[in-house]
């Protein structure tokens, strides 16, 4: 470590922020600038990298959970040696460029979670250290402890206030997260004001209360920082460690140092007098020789924790060669190609609700799955997908496969991406339908970063009874379909529900919602097995097809598509019923496909669900009707509910009747 030579690399990112705001006239200065210390202690010194391998299992994750202090993070990985050249720097909110407004998690190497909506990142942060927890008690081993990383997470007021923080910190909290750091920049400014404008709360005194470890420091003095940061990572309390940095906002550029007018691109217009102030020369983009050759050495350094950390890797994965394959299929995201053929058929009779036959399917996709980890939102006992074959996860079996969030979507949401971001295991989460609203955000995010999270949410309609309009979604299901790059599957059957679970594990590109019900269906038994598992991995198919020439086409999906089999069955042989459990997967077929199925010359056509309409109009176009629910529900019995708005096959006949 070197005091002299910190402190020149502080005020030359400082200047890289300038420079690059100043360049594309937007961005925020005020955190790289009053975090400049802060980024020096940590990827100058602190933080175990190595630049030259930012996949590095046992590497310490830093997630800037303040994303719109992007700058901060691009000039430090540059600095610290990661694929992020000058001209990356430079070309800041460029078009195609390695450094995006905020930070994205597969833009740019180093940076470990996509950013920018406040308190996602503590929740991602929470997650990765969960499931670094998971990692160390399922791969470690006594001679060979290959996961001992700490997560460390930059926050400022703006994530404190977010509620997702607060789920997510009581959570770290009370499962003992003692690998996760959190470094407040309590600089007391946020966007409009100085934050006394809207917080007056005693953040250490909450945190204390939610069984963390709290440190005060200045957020200048590097020597501070480092030494604070040291005990945090040797703290031995077994609690998360919170790190209250008191920090200038904007310092470097006095004109706004301190205040609102720091947070954004405001100082930039001070660009050329702050440069000299700092002792930085006319040269824009600027970094000394000094500090170059500094973080070379630290590079080496950095080089030579890997190798030592590779070799005791080696070492285990020489004496335990399943943990080794196991960790191998986590990390390269290996689906069995069986998947499906080891879900065994549902009896012809059954007549289950889907989230049992979910929960039927789910025991043997965790077995086939060792990787795979599932949570509830303290709703085990009706989301029903608890692992049989595991336990609890818990500070005293980090290695179980349930995990109880609590009542805290937002964070489950959040907890889940920071799983799905690490990378290792396949993390999905449960609760009811109707409250997926409350993680929508972190829905987006998973979305937006292609993490394959699985969300299974159930009581899917107003299906759901006697729990009334607050319990019974009739919009969320479409609401989620409109989230780009979120696969949502609505099994109508049991073995609809082996294609959507099977299908949700199969995509790694992407987030899946299940969406299930709360009341029984029946086994669509009359079509082969085969047929609906496929069928549902394609997003919809022929599920009765007609015996005449085609005049009509009924398309439903989940619970519904027993009233479109019924309706057909009265209009007569000309009728086919498509079965669509998602809209998204089906797009994604060919033209041959889609047109096979959804032939377009046939216009007659009647969509039936229990829910909003509007999306429905795109497969029945506007010659075809939609049977929908376009209102709150009713608190009554669930088939009463169904009946009463409008959830009958008689409804599907009356509606094809009324066509041309
Ligand atoms: C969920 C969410 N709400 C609002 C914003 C817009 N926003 C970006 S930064 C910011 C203020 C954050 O204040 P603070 O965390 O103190 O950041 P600082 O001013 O210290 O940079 C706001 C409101 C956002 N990015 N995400």
């Amino acid at each position: 470590m070197n005091l002299e030579s910190l402190s020149r690399a502080a005020n030359e990112a400082r200047g890289l922020a300038i420079d690059a705001v100043h360049k594309c006239s937007s961005g925020h200065l005020g955190l790289p600038l009053g975090c400049a210390e802060i980024g020096a202690a940590l990827f100058g010194e602190a933080l175990r990298l190595n630049p030259e391998e930012p996949k590095w299992l046992n590497r310490d994750r830093f997630v800037l959970s303040a994303g719109h202090g992007s700058m901060f993070l691009y000039s430090w990985l540059h600095l610290a040696g990661f694929d992020l050249s000058i001209k990356d720097v430079a070309d800041f909110r460029v078009l195609g460029s390695k450094t995006p407004g905020h930070p994205e998690s597969f833009e740019t190497p180093g940076v470990e979670s996509t950013t920018g909506p406040l308190g996602q990142g503590i929740a991602n942060a929470v997650g990765y250290a969960v499931s670094a927890k998971m990692a160390a008690a399922r791969f470690n081993t006594p001679e060979h402890p290959i996961f001992d990383q700490h997560i460390v997470t930059l926050v400022g007021d703006g994530c404190m206030q977010e509620g997702v923080a607060q789920e997510a910190s009581a959570f770290a909290g009370h499962a003992h997260l003692d690998n996760l750091i959190v470094i407040y920049d309590s600089n007391g400014v946020t966007l409009d004001a100085m934050a006394d404008a809207s917080q007056n709360e005693d953040t250490a005194k909450r945190y204390e209360a939610f069984h963390w470890d709290v440190q005060t420091v200045d957020g200048h003095d590097i020597l501070t920082v480092l030494a604070a940061f040291k005990k945090a990572k040797a703290a031995t309390s077994g609690k998360p460690q919170l790190i209250i940095a008191k920090t200038i906002i904007g310092k470097g550029i006095p004109e706004v140092a301190g205040t609102a007018k720091g947070h954004g691109e405001g100082g930039a217009k001070f660009a050329d007098a702050a440069r000299k102030a700092l002792g930085l020369p006319e040269e824009h983009f600027y970094v000394s020789c000094e500090t170059r050759s500094y973080f070379e050495e630290v590079k080496k350094k950095r080089r030579a924790d890997y190798a030592a950390w590779n070799a005791t890797y080696q070492a285990w994965r020489a004496a335990n060669p399943d943990k080794a394959a196991l960790l191998d299929s986590g990390v390269k995201q290996e689906v069995p190609a069986d998947l499906l053929a080891r879900i065994p058929a549902f009896p012809a009779d059954a007549k289950l609700a889907t989230r049992k036959a979910a929960s039927d399917v789910l025991q043997p996709i965790a077995e086939a799955m060792p990787l795979f980890v599932s949570g509830s939102a303290d709703l085990y006992g009706s989301t029903l997908n608890y692992i049989n074959s595991s336990k609890d996860w818990a500070p005293e079996n980090f290695g179980g496969r349930n995990i109880r969030y609590g009542i805290r979507e937002h964070a489950m949401g959040g907890i889940l991406n920071g799983i799905a971001f690490d990378g290792i295991f396949r993390a999905s989460g449960a609760t009811f339908m109707v409250f997926a609203d409350y993680l929508r955000a972190s829905v987006r995010v998973a979305a937006l970063s292609r993490l394959p999270v699985t969300y299974i949410f159930t009581h899917d309609s107003v299906g759901v009874g006697e729990d009334g309009p607050t319990h019974q979604p009739v919009e969320t299901v479409s609401g989620l379909r409109v989230i780009p790059n979120l696969d949502v599957i609505r099994p109508a059957d049991p073995e609809e529900t082996a294609g959507a679970f099977a299908g949700a594990m199969q995509r790694t590109d992407g987030p899946t919602v299940l969406s299930l019900t709360r009341q029984v269906v029946p086994n669509l038994s009359f079509a082969p097995v085969e047929t609906r598992r496929e069928g549902t991995l394609k997003g919809a198919y022929i599920l009765v097809k007609e015996t005449a020439p085609l005049e009509t086409i009924l398309i439903a999906a989940g619970s519904e598509v027993q009233h479109a089999v019924a309706a057909a069955k009265e209009l007569g042989a000309g009728v086919r019923v498509v079965s669509m459990p998602s809209m998204e997967r089906f797009e994604r077929q060919s033209a041959e496909y889609r047109e096979s199925v959804l032939p377009i010359a046939c216009r007659r056509r009647v969509a039936i669900e229990a829910g909003v309409s509007d999306l429905w109009y795109r497969w029945v176009g506007l010659d075809g009707k939609v049977v929908g629910i376009d209102r709150f529900g009713i608190s009554a019995p669930g088939n009463q509910v169904m009946e009463i708005l409008g959830m009958t096959s008689a409804n599907v006949v009356a509606a094809v009747r009324s066509l041309a």
